[in-house]
C-alpha cells in the first residue's frame, strides 16, 4: 500500500514544512480521494437507494481518514513536520445540506450502510448554499448565504446526464458524487444531482433571490421559504427534480447490472427519507410503463421497493401539495396520482383518500398505501403513530409498520469529536467497541474505580477547556471552563421548548439578584437556526440573545450565570460542543419530538441528560435507570389528551403561578426592552400567554425542579462521574449501526 508521505510528496509542490495549510489541505484532500477510488465499491445482487432532501454529512477529512484507517498515520506524519492536523481541519468548508436531526441521521446511515458492507447509494441535491448561514446583528438572526463548494472538494463530476422534464420546459441534470467509505470497508456513493443553468449570482442580498426563475434557482437552496405560492411551487420543482434523476439513476443501474426491469422488486429497495422525496413514486410507476410495463405491474413493483421512514407527527411538517400546483409544475404526474387515490378510496374508503377534499395531495399517505414499510424512528414515536396519528393506516395495514430506533455513527460522534474519551475507553476495554458498540458495557466494571472516575472527570474538564478556547477564537464568546455547560443546541422550533430554557434562565437570573447563588458558576448554551419564515423560532432567538446581552454585563449575575447562543450552529460546532456537555437538555413536548439524535450524541460522550419522557429519551431512560437522568413534565398521553379536548388554557397557568406569570412578564421587562426589539418581545410574550401551543407553561414548574436537582448533583463529582460512566457505558444501542442492521433485517433483505 502506498504510504501517505508518498501520496502528500506527490500532490505537494513543496515540503509539507512550508507548505500553507490550504495546500496541505488539497494535498490530503487529493490523497483521500485517490485512496477511496482504490477502494472497490460495495456490490451485491440487491441495492438500496437512501433518497432525502438532507444530508448533513459535515466535514470530510477527518471522518475519511478514520474510516479508511489512516488518521493516526496522517497525524504524526504533520506533527513531524510541526504541523496540526486540527489547523488542516479548520480549512474545509462544511457542506450545510441539511437542516437538523433528519439530515444528519441519513448521514450517519450513510456511513453506517458502508461499514457494515451493504450495498447502498445515497440520492439527493447538490445546494449550492446549502442551509443559509446565519449571522446576529442587533441581536436577531439574519440570514447570508452559505458558499461551499470549492475548485476542490469531495465532489467528483459523474458522466451521467438525465432529462427531466417539466410543464414548460426541461432541464438537464448533472451528477456529482461523493465517495461514501465504510468504517475499515468499501465505498459506496453519495449521489448529489445539480443542473448546469444555475446561476448563483441571482441571490441579491440576504438569501432573496427570483423564486420564479427555475433553470436559474433550482438548486441554489435547500429548503427555500414556501410562505408564498412560488416558494412551494420551488419546492416541488426541486423535489421533481430529485426523485426524477433519482429513478432514472435506478433504472440505469438496473440496466447496467443486466437485471430485466420486470424484476426490479428483487433488485432494488429505495428508502424514502420523510416525504420531500415521495414523488418518487408515481415517477417511478411512470418511468417503468414508459418502458412498457403495464400499468398495474408497474404499480405492484413500485409499491414492492419502496419504504417510507416517518419522522414527525407535526401537521405542518406533514407535507400536502395542491394539485393544482402539480398541475402546474409535472401535469404528467396527476393521473397516476389520481389512479393512486381512486385504488386507495375503493379499497378502504374516503377516509384514507390520498387526495383530499380541498384537493391537496398528502404525501405520507401516498407512502403509506405504495410502499411495503412504514416506520418510526423511536418506539414511543412509532407507538403514537400507531394508535393515533395513523392509526387508520395501521388498521389497514398492521404488518407494514416497524419501528427503527435511530441512532448515530460512534466514528464521528466518538471516535473523531472525543479522541480522549475515545482513547480512555480503548485503554480501559480494548477497541473492540469500535466495531461491536455493546461492547461499551464492559465499562461498567469501572463503576466503583475511583481512578477511572477520576480521569473520566479531567477528560471532561480538558474538553470544556477546548471549547472555551475555540469559542473564544472563533465567536469572541467568554465562558468559564469552571462552569457548568448546560447545552440545547438542535433547531429552532417551539416544540423543543428553547423557550422554556430562556424563562429557566430569566428564573436563575432574578434567583442571583436576590443572592440565592449557586454553588457553581452555570453557563447557559445555545446554538439554533430558526426557519427564516418562522417569525415565533425568530422570536425566540431575539429573547436569548437580549437575556444574553442582559445577564453577561451584569457584574452582579455574570460571575454565577452566562447566557449564550453560539452563531450558525451546524455540525462543526457540535462537534466542539457535545465533548463539552454537562448537561444535555432534552426537553421537548412529550409526544412531539419523534426521536432526537442530539440525545444521544451527549449521552456517548458523558453529558447527562434533561430531558421529558420523549422520543428515545425514554429508551435512554430505560438503559441508564432513573438514576442516572434527569426526567420532568407530562407524559405522552396526558399531552395527547390535553389537544384532544382542547383544554390546555397557558393564561391560566400564567394568572395562577405567580413565579410562572414573574418570568412570563420579564419578557417585556423594561430592562429587556431597553435592549431589544419591543415589537418582537411583545409579540412572544403575547404568544406564550394567549397560545402556548406547544405547552411551555405546563412544565416550567417541573422544569425549574428538576433542573436545580441536576445542578445539586453535579456538585457530588464522583457520583457525577459515575452516571457518565453508566451514560457511556449504556450508549451502544444507539450506534447507527445497530440501527442499519434492523433495517436491513427487516427492510432491506440486502445480501441474503
Ligand atoms: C427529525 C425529528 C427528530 C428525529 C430526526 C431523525 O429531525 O426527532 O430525531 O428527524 O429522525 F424531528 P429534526 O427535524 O428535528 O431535525
Amino acid at each position: 500500500m502506498i504510504q501517505m508521505k508518498e501520496r502528500m510528496e506527490a500532490n505537494l509542490s513543496g515540503a509539507i514544512k512550508e507548505s500553507s495549510n490550504e495546500e496541505i489541505f488539497i494535498a490530503l484532500l487529493k490523497s483521500v480521494k485517490d485512496m477511496e477510488e482504490e477502494k472497490p465499491v460495495i456490490k451485491g445482487n440487491r441495492k438500496l437507494y437512501y433518497i432525502s432532501a438532507e444530508f448533513l454529512v459535515g466535514k470530510l477529512l477527518s471522518n475519511n481518514l478514520i474510516n479508511l484507517g489512516v488518521y493516526d498515520e496522517v497525524k504524526t506524519l504533520l506533527a513531524e513536520n510541526g504541523r496540526s492536523i486540527h489547523e488542516i481541519e479548520e480549512i474545509e468548508k462544511e457542506p450545510s445540506l441539511g437542516n437538523g436531526g433528519l439530515g444528519r441521521l441519513a448521514a450517519c446511515f450513510m456511513d453506517s450502510i458502508a461499514t457494515l458492507g451493504l450495498p447502498g447509494d445515497g440520492i439527493g441535491l447538490n445546494y449550492h448554499f446549502g442551509l443559509f448561514k446565519q449571522v446576529f446583528k442587533n441581536h436577531k438572526q439574519m440570514e447570508e448565504i452559505n458558499p461551499w463548494i470549492e475548485k476542490n472538494s469531495w465532489l467528483r463530476e459523474s458522466g451521467d446526464r438525465f432529462l427531466v422534464h417539466y410543464k414548460d420546459f426541461t432541464l438537464q441534470s448533472k451528477l456529482y458524487d461523493i465517495d461514501v467509505i465504510g468504517y475499515e470497508n468499501n465505498r459506496n456513493k453519495l449521489h448529489l444531482f445539480d443542473v448546469e443553468s444555475v446561476e448563483e449570482s441571482l441571490v441579491k442580498s440576504g438569501i432573496d433571490f427570483d423564486k420564479t426563475d427555475i433553470p436559474e434557482n433550482l438548486t441554489l437552496f435547500l429548503y427555500p421559504d414556501d410562505s408564498d405560492e412560488a416558494g412551494q411551487l420551488l419546492r416541488i420543482y426541486q423535489q421533481y427534480f430529485m426523485v426524477s434523476c433519482g429513478a432514472q439513476l435506478i433504472l440505469k443501474e438496473m440496466d447496467e447490472a443486466g437485471h430485466y426491469i420486470q424484476d426490479l422488486d428483487k433488485h432494488v429497495v429505495i428508502q424514502i427519507n420523510d416525504t420531500h422525496p415521495s414523488l418518487i413514486i408515481p415517477e417511478l410507476i411512470r418511468l417503468l410503463m414508459e418502458r412498457g410495463v403495464d400499468k398495474e405491474r408497474a404499480i405492484y413493483l413500485v409499491s414492492k421497493v419502496c419504504a417510507y421512514t416517518n419522522h414527525t407527527i407535526l401537521a405542518e411538517a406533514l407535507e400536502k401539495w395542491p394539485m393544482s400546483y402539480l398541475e402546474q409544475v409535472v401535469p404528467h404526474l396527476i393521473p397516476i396520482i389520481e389512479t393512486l387515490n381512486e385504488r386507495a378510496i375503493k379499497s378502504y374508503g374516503e377516509d384514507v383518500a390520498i387526495i383530499d377534499k380541498d384537493q391537496k395531495v398528502h404525501m405520507a399517505y401516498m407512502d403509506i398505501h405504495n410502499g411495503f414499510s412504514v416506520n418510526g424512528v423511536a418506539a414511543l414515536h412509532t407507538k403514537i403513530l400507531k394508535e393515533t396519528e395513523l392509526r387508520k393506516f395501521y388498521e389497514i395495514y398492521p404488518e407494514k409498520f416497524n419501528n427503527k430506533t435511530n441512532g448515530i455513527t460512534f466514528r464521528r460522534w466518538l471516535l473523531h469529536c472525543n479522541p480522549r474519551l475515545s482513547d480512555f475507553i480503548t485503554e480501559k476495554i480494548g477497541s473492540g467497541w469500535k466495531k461491536n458498540a455493546c461492547e461499551l458495557e464492559g465499562l461498567l466494571q469501572y463503576s466503583e474505580d475511583k481512578d477511572a472516575l477520576s480521569t473520566l472527570l479531567g477528560i471532561k474538564e480538558a474538553n470544556k477547556k477546548d471549547l472555551v478556547t475555540y469559542l473564544k477564537k472563533t465567536q469572541d464568546i467568554q465562558i468559564s471552563e469552571d462552569s457548568i455547560f448546560d447545552i440545547q443546541i438542535k433547531r429552532l422550533h417551539e416544540y423543543k421548548r428553547q423557550q422554556m430554557n430562556a424563562l429557566f434562565a430569566i428564573y436563575k437570573y432574578l434567583e442571583i439578584k436576590k443572592g440565592n447563588r449557586p454553588s457553581t458558576p452555570i453557563t447557559i448554551l445555545f446554538g439554533a437556526k430558526a426557519a427564516p419564515a418562522y417569525r415565533i423560532a425568530k422570536d425566540i432567538i431575539h429573547l436569548i440573545l437580549c437575556l444574553s446581552e442582559l445577564i453577561n454585563n451584569d457584574p452582579e449575575v455574570s460571575p454565577y450565570l452566562k447566557v449564550v447562543m453560539a452563531e450558525n450552529y451546524n455540525v462543526t460546532l457540535a462537534e466542539k460542543l457535545i465533548p463539552a456537555c454537562d448537561i444535555s437538555e432534552q426537553i421537548s413536548l412529550a409526544s412531539k419530538e419523534a426521536s432526537g439524535t442530539g440525545n444521544m450524541k451527549f449521552m456517548l460522550n458523558g453529558g447527562i441528560t434533561l430531558g421529558t419522557e420523549d422520543g428515545a429519551n425514554v429508551e435512554i431512560k430505560e438503559l441508564v435507570g432513573e438514576e442516572n437522568i434527569f426526567i420532568f413534565g407530562a407524559k405522552s398521553e396526558e399531552v395527547i389528551e390535553l389537544y384532544a379536548k382542547s383544554s390546555y388554557k397557558s393564561k391560566e397557568y400564567y394568572e395562577q403561578d405567580s413565579r410562572i406569570k414573574t418570568l412570563v412578564d420579564f419578557i417585556i421587562d423594561p430592562k429587556l426592552l431597553a435592549i431589544g426589539d419591543k415589537e418582537l418581545l411583545t409579540r412572544l410574550y403575547d404568544e406564550i400567554i394567549g397560545k402556548d401551543w406547544f405547552m411551555t407553561l405546563l412544565d416550567l414548574e417541573d422544569y425549574i425542579r428538576v433542573k436545580e436537582e441536576a445542578y445539586e448533583a453535579y456538585e457530588d463529582k464522583e457520583s457525577w462521574a459515575k452516571m457518565m460512566l453508566y451514560n457511556i457505558a449504556k450508549a451502544g444501542f444507539f450506534s447507527s449501526d445497530r440501527t442499519i442492521e434492523e433495517y436491513n433485517r427487516d427492510i432491506w433483505k440486502l445480501n441474503v
